[in-house]
């Protein structure tokens, strides 16, 4: 049977983070069940966050009015895509589970992880009009936003100073995850590990190790199926 694989997009400029930790733990935890695990460390990778015409190769088909998408969607079915982009679609191609990993920055993903988001995820290789939510493209594959937070729950609660987590966390998990088809895992969230002292760090870490043995036994979210749309 062939080796299943595992993608950890991760996002964070410190080696010695909480975060690199977090992804250490990943690792060791899915290699030991035997997973092959890629990671996209994408600071070391200096990965461009900018949706630019530089994602494509050759002559634009309308270089008058330059529409990114469009033209990404022209370029993923030519081949045409900058190498870095094409090597991140290989890899999430081959991932059954995909892991983000990153601190939240401004109520979302780090700008260098959106960039990610932005130019991989192109139209044709991740969704097109007809395949997205229940019927999309990557309805076989699994994903979990894991991230660290500089705020404690508490301040995270409905009826606290930033609210709801889990609105925040709808434009990530709905928008784009699920737009996609992704079975979307409950998040995993670190509430403010650098305000916590060591002992609870470390018992964070092991939650999160324990948690990933039985990850691919997990339930996803539930989300409003398709058909009660009219699309
Ligand atoms: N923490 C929050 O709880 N909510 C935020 O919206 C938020 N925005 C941030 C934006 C920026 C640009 C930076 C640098 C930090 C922000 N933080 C926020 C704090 C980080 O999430 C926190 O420092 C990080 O999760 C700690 O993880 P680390 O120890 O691995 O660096």
């Amino acid at each position: 049977m062939a080796q299943k694989t595992a993608l950890i997009v991760y996002a964070h400029q410190s080696p010695v983070s909480f975060n690199a930790a977090a992804r250490d733990v990943a690792v060791e935890a899915l290699t030991k069940q035997g997973y092959k695990v890629l990671v996209s460390d994408l600071y070391a990778m200096s990965f461009k966050s900018s949706a630019t015409a530089d994602d494509i190769k050759g002559d634009l088909k309308n270089p008058e009015h330059f529409v990114y998408n469009e033209e990404m969607m022209a370029a993923w079915q030519d081949g045409r895509l900058s190498d870095d982009v094409s090597e991140e679609q290989h890899k999430l191609e081959q991932a059954e589970l995909v892991i983000f990993q990153f601190p939240l920055y401004w109520f979302s993903v780090p700008a260098i992880m959106k960039g990610w988001i932005d130019r991989v995820l192109t139209q044709g290789f991740a969704f097109t009009l007809q395949k997205m939510y229940d019927n999309g493209i990557f309805k076989d594959k699994k994903a979990i936003l894991s991230f660290t937070t500089g705020a404690t729950e508490s301040m995270f609660l409905a009826d606290a100073v930033h609210g709801d987590i889990n609105v925040l966390l709808w434009p990530l998990q709905n928008g784009v995850l699920r737009f996609c088809g992704f079975q979307v895992l409950a998040p995993q969230i670190f509430w403010c590990p650098a305000h916590s002292p060591a002992s609870v760090r470390s018992q964070m870490l092991e939650a999160w190790r324990e948690r990933l043995h039985g990850v691919f036994a997990e339930k996803p979210l539930s989300f409003a199926p398709t058909e009660y749309f009219d699309l």
